[in-house]
């Protein structure tokens, strides 16, 4: 009874998510096989009671499996995504390696879990900043229609991985000591110039692309259109990395297409929708923070304002558990929907 899943990248922060998530949420699983990079392969890892080897991912390890979900890093989906396809699985990518392919479904359930039945194989993830934002925009697009999106985040370091979280965990040890900060990787390992993210803001998340937007900006933009099939909505973002943990938080402006839209009306639609959960409340300070939302698999959605110049303005506060519903979790819907639906 069960499906042969296999994990790529298993040993980093979001493959032990997707195993904390695969147990919680009873996966049905008949044999799990846990891969990662030749770098991390031999380590020992448990689930479910049983210790397992992580093997070092190659075209072959994928004969027999049905569900290969990938969060090793893009080179490692384009390497191997089609690979395993080739030998029967239905990859669940969680890089940004396949995203934007148009043959590729960019899905968060809540939004459009209907376009899972048009995969060739591959399934994409979208990234952690878009699938909150979107989920919680959806319920707002569906029932008064949406014109313009403008979004600023404050996001966790564990988006940039163990490393990152390592760093911030250093560095405020070595300010609150009274020593120097060490800065070896953010806002970009790999980029030329390393800030401490400890005490401070970092307005970069990922490279700058050419027009002056980062990868992290653009990713949510263009995401944002595919996923709600709205490719000529206009979205703006700015991406801002901040010296905590888990979850991001987001400040959204949202235009709606009707004047007459009212804050109980966005509130009405928000809370009847599936993996929402509204907290606003400013008369008891009742609004979700990253610490409130992280270790939960839902979108929590607080602050909620008309614009006071544009009466078809909203402003909304959004935050989720980046590594669950912006990563894990998400990934794991993405399974049970195909097995569900039978479009495995
Ligand atoms: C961050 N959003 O917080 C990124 C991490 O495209 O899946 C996720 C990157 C991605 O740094």
């Amino acid at each position: 009874q069960g499906y042969n899943v296999a994990l790529v990248g298993a040993t980093g922060a979001v493959g032990h998510k997707m195993l904390e998530t695969l147990e919680r949420k009873k996966f049905p699983i008949k044999q799990l096989t846990l891969l990662s990079s030749s770098r991390s392969a031999g380590k020992k890892i448990n689930f479910k009671g049983e210790e397992y080897t992580v093997q070092e991912a190659t075209p072959e390890s994928f004969e027999g499996i049905q569900i290969a979900l990938f969060s090793a890093g893009g080179s490692v989906s384009k390497s191997l995504a089609h690979e395993a396809v080739a030998r029967g699985a239905v990859v669940i990518d969680n890089t940004s390696a396949f995203r934007m392919d148009e043959n590729v479904p960019l899905v968060v359930p809540e939004v459009n879990e209907e376009d899972i039945a048009k995969h060739n194989g591959i399934i994409a993830n979208p990234n952690c900043s878009t699938i909150q934002m979107v989920a919680a925009l959806k319920p707002i697009q569906a029932k008064f229609g949406m014109s313009r999106v403008i979004v600023s985040t404050y996001q966790a370091v564990s988006g940039a991985g163990n490393l990152a979280i390592d760093e911030l965990k250093d560095q405020s040890q070595a300010f609150l000591n009274g020593e120097d900060m060490e800065a070896n990787l953010l806002p970009v390992s790999g980029d030329k110039k390393h800030y401490p993210i400890a005490f401070n803001a970092l307005p970069q998340i990922d490279v700058f692309q050419e027009n002056g937007y980062t990868y992290e900006e653009m990713k949510m933009i263009n995401e944002t259109k595919k996923i709600m099939h709205a490719p000529g909505l206009p979205v703006a973002a700015t991406c801002v990395r901040l010296p905590f943990f888990t979850s991001h938080a987001e400040s959204v402006y949202v235009e709606v297409a009707d004047e007459n839209v009212t804050v109980k009306d966005i509130q009405s639609a928000l809370v009847n929708a599936d993996g929402i959960i509204l907290e606003d409340d400013p008369s008891t300070q009742t609004y979700p923070t990253p610490l409130s939302a992280s270790g939960k698999s839902e979108v929590f959605v607080g602050r909620v304002r008309k614009d006071l110049d544009n009466a078809k303005g909203f402003h909304l506060w959004v935050v989720s558990d980046n590594l669950l519903k912006g990563a894990a979790w998400n990934s794991v819907q993405i399974a049970e929907s195909l097995i569900k639906n039978n479009w495995l």
